[in-house]
């Protein structure tokens, strides 16, 4: 299965505003999400979600920035070639200012106004509890048109 990375730049403990990308191209077009991609060879996590958020949006983080905050697994049985699992990471500090790039589109959101009719549908089953400082471990399962949750397991702590 494809290892990814997903970082989410946030302001305030507990999170009180997020940064969000318009997905403008490839797996995910025309939903808001976070920033990140999959992992090129040799590459740790943190290194792949660095390179990413820099990539997609423009901020420079370091690695000591990114709070790992767990782990998802999406699974397509329609298209299993789709199947990846996701390293979450939220980031309080970084440089920079966030900028429009090729992939993405970036917008602040007040934590209360998360788009999450745009976003990914399992978006809203983790993200709640991830912004309040939880740690989320979880698989989702799609439907037929690789878009509705089928089925969905999502631990926090
Ligand atoms: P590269 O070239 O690696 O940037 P890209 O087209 O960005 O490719 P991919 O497949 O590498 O896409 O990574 C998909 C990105 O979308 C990852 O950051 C994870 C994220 N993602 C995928 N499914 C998601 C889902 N159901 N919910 C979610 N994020 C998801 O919140």
């Amino acid at each position: 299965m494809r290892s990814t990375t997903l970082c989410l730049p946030v302001q305030g403990r507990p999170a009180e505003r997020i940064l969000l990308g318009m997905k403008k191209t490839g797996f995910g077009r025309g939903k808001y999400n976070g920033f990140g991609g999959k992992f090129e060879d040799g590459e740790t996590p943190a290194a792949a979600a660095v390179r990413e958020l820099a990539e997609e949006c423009g901020l420079t983080a370091n690695e000591a920035d990114l709070e790992y905050v767990g782990e998802l697994e999406f699974v397509f049985p329609a298209n299993p070639e789709f199947d990846h699992d996701v390293q979450l990471y939220l980031v309080h500090t970084w440089q920079g200012e966030p900028k429009e790039t090729p992939e993405m589109r970036p917008e602040w959101f007040s934590v209360a106004d998360i788009p999450y009719r745009d976003m990914w549908a399992d978006d809203i089953y983790w993200l709640p509890a991830v912004l309040k400082g939880k740690q989320v471990t979880g698989r989702v399962i799609f439907g037929e048109n690789n878009e509705d949750v089928d089925d969905i397991t999502i631990r926090s702590k």
